[in-house]
């Protein structure tokens, strides 16, 4: 195992940040940055059930989310974690090659976030998780969250010790994506369908996606959401934390 290390330093606004517009930089929230390196471990699934069981000794439930980039990760995690907040102690893992725009809407939002640089790695490791999970806290937090890397091939090849695995799929993206990236869809424990609100200009087929989904893993529960209207979020939030409180309870 070579040794791996983690720089932390206070965000300057990045040059993919100052696209937007701002009026008031002066009271701008100015996310945490980690610079993740990645150490080479030999066995990256057996370094994830050891985080597993160090989440589990600090009650912490992990949940990795992974989609194409644009599908809506940002956006339907905002919702989610309003709509999550009197449960749980919530935190955002906002992971990206370059930017801070992400944990920015979070912390704009009032939702605690930090940023993490993946140094050109279209994915995080369990190690590179355990990381970002000690900066956040996870004495400080119930439900961690990450928006993984944008990306249907490289995160599903690399368990980053979460608990559960949620995958985004878009409807502007087509109902055969499943059938392009099956490891993906494989590796799901849930699959949500966003933009629904888009369904009518998009030659989408739900029941397709679905059969195309479970055709990957039988049986894995798909909820069509939209996380810009809020359309379809009651299912998913309910199912979201009933599964923590039954792990919790174990
Ligand atoms: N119409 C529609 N647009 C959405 C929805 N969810 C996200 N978007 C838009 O899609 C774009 C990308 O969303 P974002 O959350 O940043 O995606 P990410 O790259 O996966 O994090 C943004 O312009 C969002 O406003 C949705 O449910 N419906
Ligand atoms: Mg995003």
């Amino acid at each position: 195992m070579v040794a791996g290390y983690v720089i932390i330093r206070e965000a300057h606004l990045s040059a993919a940040a100052g696209i937007r517009k701002r009026t008031n930089t002066m009271a701008e929230n100015k996310p945490k940055i980690i610079e993740l390196k990645e150490k080479i471990i030999d066995d990256n699934d057996a370094d994830a059930e050891v985080l597993r069981d160090e989440l589990r000794g600090s009650d912490t439930y992990y949940v990795n989310i992974m989609s194409s980039p644009g599908s809506g990760k940002t956006t339907t995690l905002l919702r989610t974690a309003q709509m999550l907040k009197d449960d749980f102690r919530i935190g955002i893992l906002e992971a990206d090659i370059d930017s801070d725009v992400d944990a920015k809407t979070m912390l704009d939002a009032g939702i605690d976030s930090v940023q993490l640089h993946t140094g050109g790695m279209c994915h995080l490791s369990a190690d590179m998780s355990r990381q970002a999970l000690a900066e956040i806290g996870t004495d400080d937090h119930d439900l961690v969250f990450l928006e993984n890397v944008g990306n249907l091939v490289c995160p599903a090849e690399f368990d980053t010790g979460a608990q559960t695995k949620v995958v985004i799929l878009s409807v502007p993206e087509g109902d055969d994506k499943p059938l392009k990236y099956p490891l993906m869809f494989t590796v799901a424990d849930v699959v949500l369908i966003n933009k629904i609100d888009a369904m009518e200009v998009f030659d989408f087929d739900m029941n397709r996606v679905v059969e195309n989904i479970h055709g990957c893993k039988a049986g894995i529960p798909v909820f069509p959401v939209s996380a810009e209207t809020g359309e379809g979020f009651e299912p998913w939030i309910e199912w979201m934390r009933n599964t923590v409180n039954e792990w919790r309870a174990k």
